[in-house]
């Protein structure tokens, strides 16, 4: 009789934008495979699908749609893989993802709309063993690369989604990361984080569909 595998672990990288997750999520990707671990990434928006392929419009100020249509969607893009994601964690691979339904929250509560209708729809998808929240000043974001390419990319608006990650961070055990720094070194710091996380998860248990205990 073969055992099932240990499952996977689901580490969630958050943020506001530009704060490099989805640098870290390369180098995170690249050092675990090199430790031998089985491992995937994702991202969402995932642009390619028929619903994300409408956000993508949205975000480049293509398309204009309500503020609760557009969360909607975001959503629907979590739950269109849901179940591919499942399948993989239970497969035995790790799965690396840059935003998640933090972000869904933090961006439409920073519009205006209140906390518990922004978490409502994402209520049954799956729940993270590690978040990871790269945190810097909005002033350091600005200056990066192709910042003010995408409609949310405001300091005024990007101070309030900081604010909202903040205290989404204090209800649930996230890590807090220092992302003003040189990429190595926050890679590192990322990287000690997660491996302290699989070796703590001898048996991680089942995976958890509740996003909010
Ligand atoms: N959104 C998303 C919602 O409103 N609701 C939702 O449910 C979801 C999922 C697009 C937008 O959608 C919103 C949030 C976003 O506004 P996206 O596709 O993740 O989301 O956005 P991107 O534009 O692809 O990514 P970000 O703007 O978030 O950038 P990253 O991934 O944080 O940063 P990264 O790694 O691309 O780096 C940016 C630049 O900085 C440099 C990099 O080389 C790059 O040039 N850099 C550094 N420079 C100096 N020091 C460091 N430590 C650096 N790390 C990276
Ligand atoms: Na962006």
């Amino acid at each position: 009789m073969t055992l099932a595998p240990r499952r996977g672990l689901f580490i969630l990288l958050e943020g506001c934008d530009r704060t490099g997750k989805t640098t870290q999520v390369a180098l995170l990707k690249e050092a675990l495979s090199k430790l031998e671990h089985p491992v995937t990434s994702k991202r969402f928006p995932d642009r390619s699908t028929t619903v994300g392929k409408a956000i993508d419009g949205y975000l480049s100020s293509a398309l204009n749609l309500e503020d609760r249509a557009i969360h909607l969607l975001f959503s629907a893009n979590r739950w269109e893989a849901v179940q591919e994601m499942k399948r993989t964690l239970m497969e035995g691979t790790h799965i690396i993802v840059d935003r998640y339904s933090a972000s869904g929250i933090a961006y439409s509560v920073a519009k205006g709309l209140p906390l518990d209708w922004c978490r409502d729809p994402d209520r049954g998808l799956l729940r993270p063993d590690l978040v990871l929240l790269l945190d810097q000043p909005i002033s350091i974001a600005a200056n990066r690369d192709g910042w003010g390419e995408e409609r949310y990319e405001r300091v005024d608006f990007q101070e309030r989604v900081r604010s909202c990650f903040h205290d989404l961070s204090t209800h649930q055990d996230w890590k807090l990361i220092e992302a003003a720094r040189d990429i190595p070194t926050v890679h590192t710091d990322i990287l000690r984080h997660v491996q302290e996380a699989i070796q703590r998860s001898s048996d991680p248990g089942p995976l958890s569909f509740d996003l909010w205990q």
